[in-house]
């Protein structure tokens, strides 16, 4: 067998873990209290095994693929178009899926993870090295807070200050009436006075007057960075808050999942952060080609999350540290509001900043007992699990 031989595709299996969170997770756009993502395992002829997530939040609630479609995806199209391929051309892989396959950015990203996770590790080097080497031993890690309780958050937020984990805190919210959420914001952020960064998440809950009128009571509470205050389509107010909000970086996240999203959003000057993620982007090589845009349009990226094991974070860092450009840290802490993890051992965090991992792949190892722990085929959970609970309808008058 030759050295090329050893890349072909030889098997890949995907399935559906269940695993439910800490706490109830309180976004724009429901609850959730566990999370589904989806594990690809792929073989090499070589030998290697790689893995690879994707992980959504609230089925569809985030964006339009789920668990459920990301598994079908995988099974009946993205798989058969890369079983007896070389493995070792991860843009020719893509293109394939592409072929086989249009959108399904998600699906795609846990293919192409355990693709480098198995060339990687294969020739026993880290992701990092196949991406472009590192430049970041470490990044500054944000914790969420989003129990929706203002006690409860500060509680949370205290105990992590202590413990030198988190310094950076962002708030989700956008589910109650805007003053609501603003009064919410502001005994947060005057709890947090001097020891914290606060940063938001509306999750595409307002509309322009909505937050033309409440984002500067925001700043004035003390939050310095907003993320996707407005749908994702609207670019006209992220062009103008971006413009005119003094005092806090407007940050998209559902607006930028492209490179050409990006190139978009650069061109109308309609952000000043990009979050990125490797799911949205379509995987860790697009990730790269987003950070590329930004860069050159001097925009700001952020190390986003889909809230994933410590397999999908893993695969994130290793592609975050390679990004030059400005950052804003990360917000890796999915495996911590999971109850438990798929890997051997975590990511160490310390001194308020996730340590970026090496090690052959993506320097975890994914523990097979773990995985049939969680399998929805064995616990036979029901697909849709989130609480939609109570919707703000008021829109805002300036
Ligand atoms: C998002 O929209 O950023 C990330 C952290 C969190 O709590 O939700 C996610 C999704
Ligand atoms: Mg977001």
């Amino acid at each position: 067998m030759n050295h090329r031989d050893g890349f072909t595709v030889e098997r890949i299996e995907a399935r559906i873990l269940d695993i439910p969170t800490i706490r109830p997770h309180k976004l724009s756009f429901g609850s959730i209290s566990r999370q589904s993502p989806v594990i690809v395992q792929l073989w090499l002829k070589g030998g290697a095994c790689g893995f690879g997530e994707a992980a959504t939040i609230g089925g569809p609630s985030w964006n339009e693929e789920s668990p459920e479609s990301i598994h079908h995806a995988i099974a009946n199209y993205l798989a058969p178009a890369l079983v007896g391929q070389d493995g070792g051309g991860f843009e020719a892989a893509l293109t394939r899926m592409d072929k086989a396959c249009k959108g399904n950015a998600f699906a795609k990203s846990a293919m192409e993870m355990a693709l480098i996770d198995a060339v990687a590790r294969t020739l026993g080097q880290p992701a990092w090295q196949l991406l472009g080497g590192k430049v970041h031993h470490s990044l500054p890690l944000a914790w969420t807070l989003a129990s929706g309780d203002v006690e409860r958050d500060l509680q949370e937020a205290q105990l992590r200050l202590e413990q030198k984990r988190h310094r950076i805190f962002k708030m989700k919210i956008g589910a109650n009436a805007p003053a609501d959420d603003v009064a919410h914001v502001t005994q947060i952020a005057r709890g947090l006075q001097g020891k914290a960064t606060l940063t938001v998440d509306v999750n595409q809950a307002w509309d322009g007057n909505t937050a033309r009128r409440y984002l500067p009571q925001l700043v004035e509470a003390g939050v310095s960075l907003i993320e996707q205050p407005v749908a994702r389509w609207n670019v006209e107010a992220l062009k103008g808050l971006t413009a005119t909000l003094p005092g806090a970086l407007i940050m998209a996240d559902e607006t930028v999942c492209t490179p050409q999203d990006a190139m978009l959003l650069a061109r109308e000057q309609a952000a000043h952060v990009f979050s990125l993620k490797v799911a949205k982007h379509g995987g860790l090589l697009r990730t790269r080609k987003v950070a590329a845009v930004a860069e050159a349009a001097d925009i700001g990226w952020y190390g986003g999350t889909m809230l994933e094991t410590s397999l999908g974070s893993a695969a994130s860092a290793h592609v975050f540290s390679t990004l030059g450009g400005q950052h804003h840290g990360c917000e890796l802490f999915g495996p911590q509001l999971l109850v438990d993890d798929i890997v051997e051992s975590q990511m160490p965090i310390a001194e308020f900043a996730l340590q970026l991992p090496d090690g052959p792949g993506f320097g975890v190892q994914v523990s097979l007992a773990q995985l049939d722990r969680f399998d929805r085929a064995r616990e036979g959970q029901s697909p849709v699990h989130i609480d939609m609970g109570r919707k703000a309808t008021t829109p805002a008058t300036v």
